[in-house]
């Protein structure tokens, strides 16, 4: 079997969203995904100009012999846009194996070690009002986990808090990027009262995870999940920039929260002390930004040996094609953590038809050949790139801050 065609087409349903798809001369063909929130054209530039021409002919069942061939032929390595080109073309080239084997990627991957998949849902609220009413929506749709994001008195619009209370999709993209403001102290003021609320409504048993999206230093992430263990956290996020991961040594010798970190991360030296010193118990990353399956299964094994779980990343920003591959991973996989599941529009749906389900909370891949993702490339065309970026967080003096 050879390569004849790779092909990036950039869509935006209501949000934009990058796929690479590769025709064999068998007429097989596969798909990844590409997305990168706020720089899509730089990883379609990517793969179009560069990656693209150097697939043709080759053999696609060849696929870590071309993951190593992409990650050591470009000289340059690591970072988003690389690895996550890398990751489509990973992603299509398992999904051509798989159909051309006539099984469910799943069961190229060891099979399924479990019945199906238990995700979390998104509850957010400006006030804890909306926010219980955000909690009981995602509970009456059957999530078995529920992250909390609440809006900070005194602060305007914060990560994950959007106008719309309830929606599951969180509108983060611009056609330039909002300015957002921050407030530590305010931030770790209020979050623990807002567990406190959440807890005396909802019981001691719903499994609740926080996002602190990078806005710590490793003293304040310390402060706040020893703040959080009254709550019994299933996790608490992303508590503190984690490129330097010596922090996260200082956190975990003050609390005894879970944490979880990766979501940014794009190889496995990201993770190397994080992992081996087990500073973390739930890996992040996303097969559309870790370089694909073929990474993360190898990080999921890692993470393994060290009693550290997969949660990968799942918010409406990785496409329905990326979503599909993940759960085909979290299927497979002994050290399973959980999934995050946004959901999609209607519109992302119809774009990417799939064989996943999402019932009562839980994912299945479905058991047909592949990841289970078709492209109606006639409506994705009819929905073209539409520049968007993420929000700047800024201090209330002005400095820009992490967001
Ligand atoms: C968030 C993401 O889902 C999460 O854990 O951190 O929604 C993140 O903000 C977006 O993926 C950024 O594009
Ligand atoms: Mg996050």
């Amino acid at each position: 079997m050879k390569i004849v065609d790779a092909k990036v087409v950039v869509t935006s349903p209501g949000r934009n969203f990058v796929t690479l798809k590769i025709t064999t001369d068998e007429g097989i063909s596969g798909l990844g995904d590409a997305t990168l929130n706020g720089r899509e054209l730089a990883v379609a530039s990517y793969l179009q100009d560069h990656v693209a021409p150097l697939l043709v002919g080759i053999d696609p069942h060849r696929i870590e012999d071309t993951w190593q061939s992409l990650y050591r032929g470009a000289y340059w390595r690591r970072g988003p846009v690389t690895m996550a080109a890398i990751a489509a073309v990973d992603v299509a080239l398992w999904d051509i194996k798989a159909k051309a084997a006539g099984l469910p990627l799943y069961q190229l991957l060891g099979g399924a070690s479990r019945e199906r998949v238990g995700t979390y849902g998104h509850a957010n609220g400006q006030d804890i009002p909306e926010l219980f009413d955000s909690i009981r929506a995602r509970m009456a749709e059957g999530y078995p986990a529920i992250r909390i994001q609440t809006g900070i008195p005194g602060l305007k619009t914060v990560y994950g808090v959007h106008h719309s209370a309830g929606a599951t999709a969180v509108p983060h993209q611009q056609a330039r990027p909002v300015v957002e403001d921050w407030d530590t102290a305010a931030y770790l003021r209020h979050i623990p009262t807002v567990f406190e609320a959440v807890r005396n409504e909802f019981g001691p048993e719903l499994p609740l995870l926080h996002d602190a999206h990078h806005r710590l230093t490793p003293i304040q992430a310390a402060q706040l999940g020893k703040d959080l263990e009254p709550y019994r956290l299933f996790w608490l996020e992303d508590c503190t920039p984690a490129e330097d991961q010596d922090g996260l040594r200082l956190v975990r010798r003050h609390t005894t929260t879970p944490l979880a970190i990766g979501e940014v991360f794009n190889s496995v030296y990201d993770y190397q002390t994080l992992v081996s010193e087990k500073l973390i118990d739930y890996v992040r990353s996303a097969v559309t930004h870790f370089g694909g399956v073929s990474p993360l299964k190898k990080l999921f094994d890692f993470a393994a040996q060290h009693q550290i779980k997969s949660a990968i990343h799942g918010p409406e920003d990785i496409s329905p094609v990326g979503m599909a591959a993940a759960i085909h991973l979290d299927l497979a996989i002994h050290n399973f953590g959980i999934q995050e599941y946004a959901g999609y529009t209607p519109l992302t749906d119809e774009v990417f038809p799939h064989a996943y389900t999402f019932t009562d909370g839980y994912l299945h891949p479905g058991e047909a050949p592949g990841i289970g993702v078709e492209l109606d490339e006639d409506l994705a065309a009819a929905h073209g790139y539409e520049a968007a970026y993420l929000p700047v967080n800024r201090l209330l003096d002005g400095t820009v801050h992490d967001w």
